[in-house]
């Protein structure tokens, strides 16, 4: 939340800074978020200190009052912060001279949420939707001197109630009456926290003449010759003014004006310019993200009125949906160019939001881009992100997925709710519509699949139901594709994700969320086979723990094995542990301890997940993209995350990012014959060596063949095929391991592994590893290992230093030297040590 306050400051000193010239002319902030806020439970006097941005369990907690929310069972102690209401206020001066601007606006960016709010004791706002920016004409209300304002938050779960026994046809969810993130009320990887607060910034923004208040850049048409768009710009004023609009893109050398006659009220004004042979904006890998900043003013005479900057991507993204021979394509093309979607699912990266800064936006982008993402899928439980994420997105060329905050329920479809989410929709599209990573609109999240597939109709009576499916018809089929079309015009709407979940014959169009694996329990196999297959994969995805150090973060000693009370509390789904331990049986000897029980979770979710990778990534061009759930957590917890609270990559993330590599070389055992694809989202054909060697464990080499081969631009083919028996040279499948190589150049553009049998039966032997550790720098290690025996699934740990290892979970073979980098700040005070802590598969049983 900070970079937003150190935004709006830096805007207030820009603002400040013109204004010895134009001391009435140009709008000012006053943040309020600065004054000092006290807060207490509704009906006590009891007020202390609070922090805005912030919510009621961070206040709380700040004073002491509650413990640290995450920490062991705590959650179920703080049940009784969402129940009760809540006051929160502020006092703040203001000067005649702001006074006297033509108009002073009170604005919220966000209120958690239902919120009554005072000015000087005035009510001046009933809010009712978090996602929605609320502002208020303060004028009249504030006074020069001391001014005060109060905001009621009434309990969102008592309202949800309410609202519920009001229904005539009541819902199955509570959430689903309140325009609040789904997760606070629980999800099955997240608590239950039911916050109340000013979630975002909120100031007093003062402004005479006129003020910009929207800049939308439309662009018409972009190919690499020609880009031709339309600044699209709202402008307030309040009296009628002739005065200039200029656009300027400075990199592009544009500069246009435009005179205007502006009326009082809002008006809407459109330049028109182009850009000759724009540096165009690329997704990752694809190319250069390219951003162009263009910069709109308002001038009246010579007086600046008000300015804005806007970065633009110019880009041409699109949702192919073109019927052929298998039913229709689903994928993303950027520029012409057919983008296989490489990514996530991404969800809110706390439960109270006042603890994200800006740092841990870059670190979120930074593990997709490190894992050779190119696309994040918002996910519609949590919330619209801040700008900064999408800023981020725009810098690095990764693709967002948006889903409008709709989750795996039906919703109410009274005219008042409709309206409420109209708003939401706007503020929203309005907010976002400039990015350049902005791909795509999704109504909602698995509420479609919901009803067809999983018996919702059936919880209602039958006249019931039909009303219930005529709101969902209301509110994602009308609704929200026209806020689309009046506001973001061109840009992609799907109503709901997925269009199909598993046990579909041929899923020859739209999305899936293919969950056979996970909730019904089915063997990673499945990923394989065909009918599972998707034009593209948005959700699907395995549970494993966090590494040792997250859980001693949140546990005491004794709650650390599988069946305390505090692990069960820290796993939200229904039957997490037990699903994991089926398809830890099926692969996997027992772990011997809690410590190989976390690690065996990660190996195996690693394994799974890596066959469904490759599998999408096969099916090239059928199959358009590939998004696992889920990148990241919430709060310290066994989840389906490849990254953990702590921002400590799992197993899975390192196979993501070797498995989303640009150049895929994948192995398979199909039938009598062993397979090998290559994959490649690389534009260009590339010749090179594919390198096949049977191993046994001790690194002799069994069987091996090395030929030429082209590597196809942006598109997957099968480029070899070898008998597995002619391979085998009589040895047990469970002695050998597989190793493909592609060589380019001379460099090792792709490579990878496949056994012929289940970990569980691989003769696996204790391995002999041999390390040396170098310093590398101030803050870096090298550590260089070999082994005597086939080391499988290594990690690698110091248990006293914190940091990164460039890899880790790898595989080791006799002969082949691997060197990896451990990166640490904490090495710049400490001696560099001279153990570190090697396990591989064979240690954990
Ligand atoms: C999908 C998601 C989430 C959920 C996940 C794991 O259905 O949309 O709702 O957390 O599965 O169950």
């Amino acid at each position: 939340m900070k970079q937003f306050i150190f935004l709006v400051i830096s805007c207030l000193m820009i603002f400040n800074s013109c204004s010895n010239t134009l001391e009435k002319r140009v709008p000012q902030k006053i943040i309020l978020s600065d004054s000092d806020w006290f807060f207490a439970e509704k009906d006590s006097l009891n007020f202390l200190p609070a922090n805005v941005p912030g919510s009621v369990h961070m206040d709380l907690l700040q004073n002491q009052l509650i413990e640290e929310p995450y920490y062991r069972n705590n959650e179920n102690e703080l049940q009784w912060i969402g129940e009760r209401d809540w006051v929160y206020k502020t006092s703040f001066n203001v000067t005649q001279e702001l006074l006297k601007h033509d108009a002073v606006e009170l604005c919220f960016e966000g209120l958690d949420t239902y919120a009554e709010v005072y000015l000087n004791e005035k009510h001046i706002l009933s809010a009712d939707n978090y996602f929605r920016q609320w502002q208020v004409n303060a004028k009249e209300y504030l006074v020069p001197g001391e001014n005060t304002l109060q905001i009621i938050f009434q309990s969102s779960v008592q309202v949800n109630k309410d609202k519920r026994r009001a229904d005539s046809v009541p819902l199955f969810d509570d959430y689903a009456y309140s325009r609040k993130p789904a997760f606070h009320f629980g999800w099955d990887w997240g608590p239950v926290f039911i916050t109340a607060g000013v979630w975002r910034p909120v100031y007093l923004k003062a402004w005479s003449d006129a003020m910009i208040t929207d800049a939308h850049i439309i662009q018409k048409s972009v190919n690499k010759n020609l880009a031709e768009l339309n600044a699209s710009i709202s402008v307030e004023a309040s009296e009628p003014l002739e005065a200039i609009l200029i656009v300027e893109v400075e990199e592009a050398g544009i500069k246009e004006q435009l005179d205007v006659s502006l009326t009082t009220g809002l008006n809407k004004l459109a330049c028109e310019f182009k850009i000759e042979n724009p540096e165009l904006w690329w997704s990752h890998g694809l190319g250069e993200a390219n951003l162009y900043e263009v910069k709109t003013s308002l001038v009246s005479k010579s007086d600046l009125l008000d300015s804005k900057e806007t970065k633009v991507g110019i880009r041409d993204i699109k949702l192919v949906q073109n019927p052929d021979e298998l039913g229709s394509s689903f994928h993303f093309e950027l520029n012409g160019v057919p983008v296989f979607a490489k990514g996530a699912n991404y969800i809110p990266q706390e439960s109270f939001q006042s603890k994200v800064d800006s740092a841990d936006y870059r670190r979120v982008i930074q593990h997709a881009i490190d894992a050779n993402m190119n696309m994040i899928r918002v996910w519609g439980g949590g919330f619209y992100e801040e700008d900064y994420f999408y800023d981020l997105c725009d810098q690095h060329g990764i693709l967002v997925w948006q889903d409008f905050m709709f989750a795996c329920s039906m919703y109410p479809g009274e005219t008042e709710y409709l309206e409420n989410v109209k708003q939401e929709a706007i503020d929203n599209v309005k907010r976002l519509r400039n990015h350049a990573s902005l791909a795509l609109w999704c109504g909602n999240n698995e509420n479609y699949i919901g009803w067809r597939d999983w018996r919702w109709p059936g919880k209602f009576p039958k006249e019931d139901s039909a009303k219930v499916w005529n709101d969902y018809l209301a509110l994602f089929e009308e609704l929200l594709p026209e806020v689309i079309e009046e506001y973001d015009k061109g840009k992609d709407y799907w109503p709901s994700s997925p269009k199909y979940g598993w046990g579909y014959p041929v899923n020859s169009d739209g999305d899936s969320h293919l969950w056979a694996v996970w909730h019904a329990q089915d063997p990673f196999e499945v990923f394989l086979e065909k009918e599972n297959i998707p034009r593209f994969m948005s959700e699907y995805g395995f549970q494993s723990l966090p590494e040792m150090k997250t859980i001693e973060a949140f546990t005491l000693p004794e709650d650390r094995s599988i069946d305390s009370d505090v692990m069960k509390n820290h796993q939200k789904h229904r039957i997490g542990y037990p699903v994991i331990d089926t398809y830890l049986k099926r692969d996997y000897q027992w772990p011997k301890d809690f410590e190989s029980c976390i690690y065996i979770s990660q190996v195996l979710q690693a394994k799974g997940i890596k066959m469904g990778i490759e599998a999408h990534r096969r099916a090239m061009p059928f199959c358009m993209g590939t998004l696992y759930w889920q990148l990241n957590d919430c709060w310290p917890v066994a989840s389906w995350s490849s990254v953990d609270y702590y921002n400590r990559w799992k197993a899975l993330h390192y196979k993501v990012r070797d498995a989303y590599a640009p150049v895929l070389v994948s192995p398979l055992e199909e039938q009598e014959n062993i397979n090998i694809y290559l994959v490649s989202d690389e534009q260009q054909e590339q010749q090179g060596q594919l390198l096949t060697t049977i191993f046994d464990f001790q690194g002799n080499v069994v069987w091996e063949s090395n030929q030429d081969v082209t590597v196809p631009a942006n598109t997957s083919q099968k480029v070899a095929s070898f008998k597995t028996n002619d391979m085998l040279k009589g040895h047990q499948r469970n002695e050998l391991v597989c190793m493909t190589k592609v060589i380019v150049d001379d460099q090792i553009i792709a490579n990878n592994t496949l056994y012929l049998e289940s970990p569980k039966d691989l003769n696996l032997k204790k391995a002999k590893l041999s390390y040396q550790i170098e310093k590398l720098g101030e803050d870096a290690l090298q550590i260089t290992l070999t082994t005597a025996y086939l080391a499988k699934d290594i990690c690698l740990s110091f248990p006293e230093l914190e940091g990164f290892f460039t890899d880790n979970y790898f595989d080791l073979i006799p002969g082949e030297t691997k060197q990896i980098q451990f990166r640490s700040q904490a090495l710049r005070n400490t001696n560099t040590p001279t153990t570190i802590n090697i396990k591989s598969l064979v240690d954990s049983y």
